[in-house]
C-alpha cells in the first residue's frame, strides 16, 4: 500500500483504485480471512490518500462483504463462508452437523437463564401455570464464522439447570434420556435486521431464514421450541422428496 500504487492520473476514482488494491491483496491471499486492517489514519498515511478517500473505499469492500467492521475492534477481512448443504430429514443436532463435516463447533453466549415463559412459550411447550421455562440464546459458529443465532426454549423441568450447557444441547439431553427423537420445522424467509445481522457478521438487510423447530421426546412431550436465524448465504436445505401417492 504505497503511495505510488494509486494515481491521480489513471485508474479511476482514487477510492476505487484503493477499494480495486485491497479486494486484490484479498484474492491474491496478501490478505487473509481474520487479518486486520490498519486504523483509517494509519492508511491514509501509508497510502498518501486522504481519509475521505480511505473511508470510502473501505467502506465500499464492507457493503460487498469483503470486509467486516467490528465496533470497538477495527475492520477485518471477512471470513469466507463456502455454503453448507444441510439435509432436512434427519433430526440432528448443530454440533453433530459440523463434526460430521470436520468443522469446529463455537457458541458464543447471549444468555442461559430459566424463566418464566412468554406465551408463545407456553403454547408450544405445553406448560401450565407455574411453569418456567429454560432459556438459551446464542450465535452458532463453525470454523470461526457465524452461521445461525439460535434462540431455544425448554421446560424447566426438563432443562433446570440451562448453564451446565457448554457446547451441545443435544448432548446434555441425551445423557438425561431426553433426547428429541422428532421434530417439525418451519422455514421461512426474513431479511436480517441490524442488530442480527451484526452478531452475524453481515450486512443489515441481507437475506436470512428464519427456522423454527418444536421437538418431541418418545412420549410425545415437547422437549425443545427453538426458534433460529441462518445466514441466507451460507446454507442450502435439501431434502428428497418421494413420488406421492
Ligand atoms: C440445531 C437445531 C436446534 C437445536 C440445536 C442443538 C435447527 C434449525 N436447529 O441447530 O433446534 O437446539 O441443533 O444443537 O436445526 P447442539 O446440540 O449443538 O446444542
Amino acid at each position: 500500500f504505497t503511495p505510488d500504487a494509486f494515481s491521480e492520473t489513471g485508474g479511476g476514482p482514487l477510492y476505487v483504485q484503493l477499494h480495486r488494491r485491497i479486494a486484490e491483496a484479498i484474492a491474491s491471499g496478501e490478505l487473509k480471512p481474520g487479518d486486520s486492517l490498519p486504523p483509517e489514519r494509519e492508511l491514509a498515511a501509508m497510502t498518501g490518500l486522504s481519509r475521505v478517500t480511505v473511508r470510502k473505499g473501505v467502506e465500499a469492500l464492507v457493503a460487498s462483504g469483503q470486509l467486516v467492521q467490528k465496533r470497538g475492534s477495527g475492520t477485518f477481512v471477512a471470513p469466507r463462508v463456502e455454503r453448507l448443504e444441510q439435509a432436512l430429514s434427519l433430526l440432528t443436532s448443530f454440533t453433530e452437523d459440523m463434526r460430521r463435516r470436520g468443522m469446529q463447533v463455537e457458541s458464543r453466549w447471549l444468555s442461559r437463564a430459566v424463566m418464566p415463559p412468554a406465551p408463545e412459550e407456553v403454547m408450544a411447550l405445553g406448560l401450565g401455570a407455574n411453569d418456567q421455562v429454560a432459556r438459551l440464546e446464542r450465535v452458532r459458529s463453525s470454523d470461526g464464522v457465524p452461521l445461525a443465532i439460535e434462540r431455544a426454549s425448554l421446560p424447566a423441568s426438563i432443562l433446570p439447570d440451562p448453564e451446565r450447557v457448554e457446547t451441545s444441547l443435544y448432548a446434555v439431553l441425551a445423557s438425561r434420556g431426553h433426547r428429541p427423537v422428532r421434530a417439525v420445522q418451519r422455514i421461512s424467509a426474513a431479511n436480517l435486521a441490524e442488530k442480527d445481522a451484526m452478531l452475524l457478521g453481515v450486512l443489515a438487510g441481507v437475506a436470512g431464514l428464519r427456522i423454527e423447530r418444536v421437538s418431541y421426546l418418545p412420549s410425545g412431550q415437547v422437549v425443545e421450541f427453538t426458534r433460529s436465524l441462518y445466514r441466507g448465504d451460507a446454507y442450502d436445505f435439501a431434502v428428497e422428496l418421494k413420488l406421492a401417492p
